[in-house]
């Protein structure tokens, strides 16, 4: 496929960037955090969305660069804002399958934070369940080793993937985000305020921390808030913007 070989060279010619939506507080909507998310603007088709562009780095071999790329750079972009006087606490790296499974991955996660001198604590790293329960003993040892120098772990995508309570309470967790299938029905669903409150209540008996993703309407983040789910990422704050507009929306640094 040409978009493979495009890849290469788009990362070269600095095609690729990355984007940050916002995760906020759901009453008070103060930013908490930021995810981190991949765009590629192609010099012929324009953006290629990462749904395209993420599966051919990975079945291709180009993720784990890719990936180190983008940890890099929020690294990087996270000690930018600490010296331009903006106080981001967090933000998240999507990590595929692949770079999870790579060797040379918890490494590549420890010279990033070297490199830039930001606090482990600062990067949350989101894998998805399926991830997690691929290899279950191999992903807590990683996620311990990790957790060991800070470094904390999200569950993306949650309540999409088959994980048991028990080996969920078994891994080092900082975070739960509940996938936004649960979240578009909302506040109509009697189901999925069913299943809303589940995962309220699940967070709290393993202490984790709650986001809602996929939040796009006042109704949905009142409801969110008030069922318990302090923490909320979608359109109602607003989509993944690049640095200048997100510095200029929510006015950082002022
Ligand atoms: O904005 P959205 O279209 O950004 O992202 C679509 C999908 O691409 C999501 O599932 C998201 O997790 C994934 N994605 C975005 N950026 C990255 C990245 O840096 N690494 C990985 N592995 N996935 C990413
Ligand atoms: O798989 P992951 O959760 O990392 O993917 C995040 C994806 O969700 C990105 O593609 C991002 O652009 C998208 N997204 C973020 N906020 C919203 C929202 O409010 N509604 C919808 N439909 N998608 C969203
Ligand atoms: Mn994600
Ligand atoms: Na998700």
């Amino acid at each position: 496929l040409k978009l493979e070989s495009d890849m290469y060279n788009g990362i070269r010619n600095g095609e690729f960037s990355l984007h940050y939506q916002p995760i906020s507080d759901a009453r008070t909507q103060q930013v908490v955090g930021v995810e981190a998310l991949m765009r590629w603007q192609h010099p012929v088709h324009g953006a290629v969305p990462p749904s395209v562009f993420i599966p051919l780095a990975e079945s291709g071999g180009l993720i784990n660069f890719l990936g180190e790329w983008a940890l890099r750079n929020t690294c990087m972009q996270l000690a930018q804002w600490d010296n331009a006087g903006i106080r981001l606490p967090y933000a998240t790296v999507n990590v595929s399958a692949h770079q999870f499974r790579d060797r040379r991955f918890p490494e590549v996660v420890r010279e990033a934070i070297a490199l830039t001198g930001i606090t482990a604590e600062r990067i949350v790293l989101e894998i998805t369940e399926s991830v997690l329960m691929h290899d279950p003993a191999r992903a807590k040892m990683l996620l311990e080793e990790l957790t060991a120098i800070g470094i904390r772990f999200a569950v993306d995508d949650f309540g999409t993937g088959y994980s048991s309570l028990a080996y969920l309470q078994r891994f080092p967790l900082s975070t739960l985000k509940i996938d936004r299938s649960f979240i578009v029905n909302l506040p109509h669903s009697v189901n999925d305020q069913a299943i809303v409150a589940a995962v309220v209540a699940l967070a709290r008996s393993l202490n984790l921390e709650l986001v809602a993703e996929g939040v796009e309407t006042p109704e949905q983040r009142q409801m969110l808030a008030s069922s318990g789910c302090h923490l909320i990422q979608g359109w109602v704050v607003c989509k993944a913007l690049p640095v200048d507009q997100l510095a200029r929306k929510f006015a950082l640094g002022e």
